[in-house]
């Protein structure tokens, strides 16, 4: 009996993992096509890993541009205004990045890419609960 409960609890645990979705956000900066994936979904407290990926009008990854995760909270009563910034490190197709969410409340995301010389952005908002 003992060894079915176990059997039982693990299969709903690999089953609950196997459909645990990624925080997904869709957007377009400049002609990109940028597809956001966080780790943690609802973003929460913490290290909250994200997945960039840039394609451009064809579908194709845009690699070997600088990507960059400016991300913050606005001033609340008590807490002055924080911004962060951290390189997005190119990984295959994809570029990854670390973002340190050390509050409750509303945060802003917003990456940068540039390439060619040419800088575009696109701006997104999550809360924590
Ligand atoms: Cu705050």
């Amino acid at each position: 009996m003992k060894r079915f409960l176990i059997a039982t609890l693990i299969l709903l645990l690999t089953t609950g993992l196997a459909f645990a979705k990624a925080y997904e956000v869709n957007r377009k900066a400049g002609e990109y096509a940028v597809a956001i994936k966080m780790d943690k979904n609802p973003p929460s407290v913490g290290i909250n890993n994200m997945e960039i990926a840039v394609t451009d009008k064809g579908g194709k990854a845009l690699k070997d541009a600088k990507v960059v995760v400016e991300y913050g909270m606005p001033a609340m009563p008590g807490m002055p205004a924080m911004n962060y910034k951290t390189d997005a490190k190119p990984d295959g197709d994809k570029y990854k990045a670390s973002l340190n969410v050390s509050m409750g409340g509303p945060w802003f995301v917003n990456v940068k890419i540039t390439t060619g010389g040419k800088t575009v952005s696109t701006k997104f908002t999550f809360d924590v609960s």
